[in-house]
């Protein structure tokens, strides 16, 4: 059997946490979730094609020819809540054309299985791992029989859309195959603070032991790679692959320090010469000797969560804590070992006035970072944010906007008694403030490491100025 699977083309949103300028200049990351899915279905015997036509820019056309010429049995796509329709309408034109069926899968069916379906575009949906549901599923398709009874396969009869939840325990991380990786294009991936090429991601972890409520990934199976695994798949990026930098994708890759220190130690007693990142909580963990120790592994960049100047806002509003002595101290002891900080930070936090936003702004310009992203707190699909928000108004925005009853549009800050533009303008402000400096600018001209590079900041520069005019979709 013959499955075309397609990474659909996607653009910034109006409910994005993101400005505009940062999402469209993220970079250009590799499917790493459909390259998982693609390894089970050749598990499960198929033969698969696997198209980023996002990183590729493709049109619908070449889309088409490139699926023409495989001869595809199936259709498959990995759907999230943001990118749904976007990514619906690229499924459309190709089932229209070819008259194949398509299955999806991917955070969309975890979380709204049922709303997913109910669209023609999609025939079937993988919930959860697709570990076992794949190879049933590609039996049960090849052999035309029936899709009941098998644990993790959506599907729809006589107009009903029928929901077959996975087994508890489908979820097996550390099981899964390599990530089919060789079926991507090389040469095109980049990140927005990456510097060598071949770029790609990696995900060492699923789940995390903080409980934020404003991220969903904790409600993910808390789950790690072996480290022997970890190691094996850096040996793959580097030998087979000709990969020279990861960005590693896990919530907090220094949750257990020890794994951390044995993965440090296995990239330098193999003698494996790749630069990566990765991000971390801070904490007293993130000790001097252990930043030390993954800078000479290679660790040339770790992004932290550091989110506001206030943290009594934090902790209580959003169930996060965070010690700001123990942010510097991490920072300086980063810096000092050769490594390069990125912060997070969030905006429009309940409680936010201006001048929290402000203080916000001036923590960022004032900590030994190198890049700082602002995002505005939005209540994400699948958090406890988003749960309360739904109670509290009796609508769940992400459920209408899946069903197509909503338009894309900012969906409110009501806990904080700023207004959405004054939120973006500060986010905005916050940006010019850090990234406007001199420092920001030697150390970036300082690092640079190839033309392409000046290139990408310039670029990025230019789009943010002009950001500042640009009108959101619901002000236009
Ligand atoms: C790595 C990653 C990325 C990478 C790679 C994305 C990718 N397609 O693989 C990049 C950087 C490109 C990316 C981009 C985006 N991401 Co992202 N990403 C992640 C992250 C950290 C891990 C995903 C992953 O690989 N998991 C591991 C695999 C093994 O699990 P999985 O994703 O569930 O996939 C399995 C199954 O679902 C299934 N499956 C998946 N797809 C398919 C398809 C078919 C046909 C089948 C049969 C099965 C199947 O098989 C896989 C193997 O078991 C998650 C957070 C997290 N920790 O989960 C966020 C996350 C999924 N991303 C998120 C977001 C918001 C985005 C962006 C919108 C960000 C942006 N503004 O650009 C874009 C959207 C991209 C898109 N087209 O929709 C949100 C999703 C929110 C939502 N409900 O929509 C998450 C949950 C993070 C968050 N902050 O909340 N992301």
């Amino acid at each position: 059997m013959r499955v075309f699977l397609l990474y659909a083309p996607y653009h910034h949103k109006a409910f994005e946490e993101n400005i505009r300028t940062v999402s469209n200049d993220f970079g250009v990351l590799p499917p790493l979730n459909l390259a998982y899915a693609a390894a089970l279905f050749r598990e499960a015997g198929c033969e698969v094609r696997l198209m980023d036509a996002n990183a590729l820019r493709s049109t619908g056309d070449e889309v088409l020819k490139e699926a023409r010429a495989f001869g595809p049995d199936l259709l498959g796509t990995y759907v999230s809540t943001y990118m749904f329709h976007e990514t619906r309408e690229w499924l459309g034109f190709l089932k229209q054309n070819l008259g194949l069926p398509v299955v999806a899968g991917g955070i969309n069916l975890r979380l709204y299985p049922r709303e997913t379906l109910s669209w023609d575009e999609f025939d079937y949906g993988i919930i959860g791992s697709g570990q076992r549901s794949i190879r049933a599923f590609c039996r049960a398709f090849e052999s035309h029989a029936d899709m009941s009874g098998i644990p993790g396969v959506a599907y729809k009869q006589d107009g009903n859309v029928i929901i077959q939840p996975p087994e508890d325990d489908e979820q097996d991380f550390a099981g899964l195959p390599l990530p089919a990786r060789d079926l991507l294009p090389r040469g095109v991936y980049q990140s927005i603070v990456s510097q060598l090429q071949e770029f790609t991601v990696m995900l060492t972890s699923t789940g995390c032991n903080r409980r934020c409520s404003f991220c969903p990934i904790w409600r993910n199976p808390l789950q790690f790679k072996p480290v022997d695994a970890v190691l094996m798949e850096f040996e793959h990026l580097v030998k087979d692959l000709l990969i020279r930098e990861v960005d590693i994708f896990d919530a907090d890759m220094g949750m257990k320090p020890a794994r951390l220190r044995a993965v440090a130690e296995g990239l330098l007693d193999r003698g494996l010469s790749i630069d990566w990142s990765c991000r971390m909580s801070i904490g007293r963990h993130l000790t001097a000797d252990l930043l030390n120790l993954i800078a000479r592994a290679g660790c040339r960049r770790i992004f932290v969560g550091i989110e506001s100047a206030d943290t009594e806002k934090l902790h209580r509003g959003l169930n996060k804590v965070i010690s700001p002595e123990e942010v510097k101290r991490v920072l300086n002891d980063a810096v000092d070992a050769g490594i390069r900080p990125l912060g997070f930070f969030m905006t429009g936090l309940p409680g936010e006035t201006w001048s929290s936003m402000m203080a916000t702004a001036r923590l960022a310009a004032s900590l030994p970072l190198d890049y700082a992203q602002f995002s505005r707190l939005i209540p994400k699909p699948g958090t406890v944010l988003a749960e309360r928000i739904a109670r509290e108004t009796g609508v769940d925005y992400w459920r209408e906007y899946i069903l197509g009853n909503v338009p894309e549009r900012r969906i409110g800050s009501p806990w904080t008694g700023l207004t959405e533009k004054e939120i973006e303008i500060g986010t905005k402000l916050a940006y010019y403030m850090f990234y406007f400096r001199p420092r920001i600018l030697y150390r970036t001209f300082r690092d640079l490491r190839s033309p392409k590079e000046l290139f990408k900041y310039a670029r990025t520069t230019i789009r943010m100025v002009s950001d500042m005019f640009y009108k959101d979709r619901e002000d236009r």
